[in-house]
């Protein structure tokens, strides 16, 4: 099925600008998957127990025929190739690639929940979705 999805991308270790540029490049190299649109990257306080650096976060809109899985296997392929090491939970990563929304597909299952749990919680995605849908005309 043909959808569009939002993507969020974080990095706080090394060189940040340069871990979300080659994540979007990855992206946009995807199967069936076009790149929509992007905001500006910005400087967030990390949220969360862990002490920590601050993140640069970005949002990127894509359209895809790839499922949520499929994406979601695609993503931990390129965090993987970025250098993350999947250590402490919620914890530092040089890239960090989170499914956020799908316009017209949910899922809840075991290691994938669309839309996103922490949606709600995060001013900066609800900004940068909010951004991305009005710059749609959506
Ligand atoms: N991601 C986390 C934990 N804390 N804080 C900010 N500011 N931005 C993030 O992307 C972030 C976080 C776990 O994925
Ligand atoms: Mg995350
Ligand atoms: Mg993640």
């Amino acid at each position: 099925m043909r959808d569009v999805a939002y993507i969020a991308l974080g990095s706080n270790l090394g060189q940040r600008e340069v871990f979300l540029a080659e994540a979007r490049r990855a992206i946009s190299t995807l199967a069936t998957t076009r790149v929509l649109g992007h905001t500006d990257a910005e400087e967030t306080a990390p949220i969360g127990p862990v002490a920590q650096g601050p993140f640069l976060n970005q949002m990127i809109a894509i359209e895809t025929e790839l499922s949520p899985q499929d994406l979601l296997a695609e993503l931990k392929r390129i965090e993987t190739n970025a250098g993350r090491v999947r250590s402490a939970r919620w914890g530092p990563r040089t890239l960090d690639l989170d499914i956020v929304l799908f316009e017209k597909q949910s899922v809840r299952e075991p290691g994938l929940t669309v839309p996103h749990p922490e949606l709600t919680n995060r001013d900066f995605w609800l900004r940068e979705l909010a951004a991305l849908r009005s710059s749609r005309g959506g």
